[in-house]
């Protein structure tokens, strides 16, 4: 079967039934195959490790139904106005102490307007000097915006599918899937490093899994990250009931994602506060490379910065790309690495 193959080449032309066939694999079989993937084009032992920051937060006059940051649920989370320059700087620059090589700096709005775009982009500048990746996540992006970050020293952008298209529209009705694809497109075409994934657990099917994962794949280009997020339930929004997904359903799912881009990180997501850390050891052997550090996502809770580096040692783990002679004694980055790679 294609994608069995750990030198399959990166394919843009996945059908439906062969993705729904990969997630169909025995358990162990699956996660052996997606393992091999991972092993051929990543290096198993490496995480790169991001760092969120919610840079404007509520208030949004969206209907995302999983979003705590919608005006229209009642989730207790105030709006705010866009941060200052300097008060992000000292929040990159403790993200980079604490072991972060990207910085995400995400924003509750539809899309970011013209006067937003020049006060955004001396965010990018100034986390950029610090030495750290950059990745935004504003929404829908308007004529030049995509131009203009990259100007402003841009890495990333997130920009996420959610869910597979035939469910999209029982999640998000303020804008269309097409509306997201042509985002997407601008990203590409602008030369930005494009981090696009989904949510799963909000309800949809094993097909529709499959349908999000074949929708990423059949991108024109894979994108370079993919986040896999567990949906967070929360009181207020309309997912606030939703039935948890099985953890092994949610690793196959890694697995899945693996197999059909191979090249790409795939990132272990929003959710990790809910899983325990033998299923996130087991996200991480099916070939998730990736997680978000910190104690806070954008709004909700994500597991203690010293519990995850606990965990990278008890997995022989190591966070991935940073950014000085790591290997220098006296650097914050050798303290990290020394204190993730030490054996409890
Ligand atoms: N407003 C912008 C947008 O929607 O593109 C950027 C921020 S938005 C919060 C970024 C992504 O966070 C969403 O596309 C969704 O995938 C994820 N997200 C939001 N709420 C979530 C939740 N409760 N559980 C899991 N993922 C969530
Ligand atoms: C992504 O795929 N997940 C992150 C990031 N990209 C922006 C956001 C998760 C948000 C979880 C809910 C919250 O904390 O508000
Ligand atoms: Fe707004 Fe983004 Fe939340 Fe949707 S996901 S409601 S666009 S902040």
């Amino acid at each position: 079967m294609d994608g069995m193959n750990p030198d399959t080449p990166v394919r843009h032309d996945w059908k439906l039934a062969e993705i729904e066939s990969l997630f169909d694999l025995p358990f162990m079989w699956l996660l052996s195959r997606a393992h091999a993937v991972h092993a051929a084009n990543h290096d198993p032992d490496a995480v790169q490790v991001s760092t969120l920051l919610s840079i404007k937060t509520g208030g949004c006059p969206e209907d995302c139904a999983y979003c705590p940051q919608a005006q229209r649920y009642h989730t207790g989370v105030e709006a705010q106005k866009l941060m200052d320059v300097k008060d992000v700087l000292e929040r990159a620059r403790a993200a980079r102490a604490a072991g972060a090589s990207r910085f995400c700096m995400g924003a509750a709005w539809r899309g970011p307007k013209d006067r937003d775009i020049p006060k955004v982009a001396a965010m990018i500048r100034e986390v950029k000097a610090l030495g750290m990746e950059t990745c935004a996540t504003l929404g829908l992006l308007g004529e030049g915006h995509a131009q203009q970050l990259k100007d402003a020293g841009l890495d990333y952008y997130n920009h996420n599918i959610d869910t597979s298209p035939d469910y999209y529209g029982e999640i998000i009705h303020t804008r269309e899937f097409e509306d997201r694809l042509d985002t997407l497109e601008d990203i590409r075409v602008a030369g930005l490093k494009t981090c696009c994934g989904g949510i799963v657990g909000m309800g949809e099917t094993r097909a529709q899994r499959a349908g999000l994962l074949q929708a990423l794949a059949n991108l024109p280009e894979h994108p370079q990250s993919v986040p896999i997020n567990q949906l967070v339930p929360v009181p207020g929004t309309p997912l606030a009931d939703a039935q948890k997904i099985d953890p092994f359903e949610f690793v196959r799912t890694i697995a899945v994602a693996r197999v059909v881009m191979p090249k790409s990180v795939v990132r272990l997501s929003a959710g990790r506060q809910q899983m325990s850390d033998e299923m996130q050891a087991l996200c991480f052997f099916a070939g998730a490379g990736s997680i978000f550090m910190g104690e806070k996502l954008l709004t909700t809770g994500n597991p203690e910065v010293e519990h995850d580096h606990a965990l990278f040692r008890r997995l022989d783990l190591h966070p991935m790309h940073l950014n000085v002679d790591v290997h220098e004694p006296g650097t914050v980055q050798a303290d990290i690495l020394e204190s993730c790679m030490h054996v409890v």
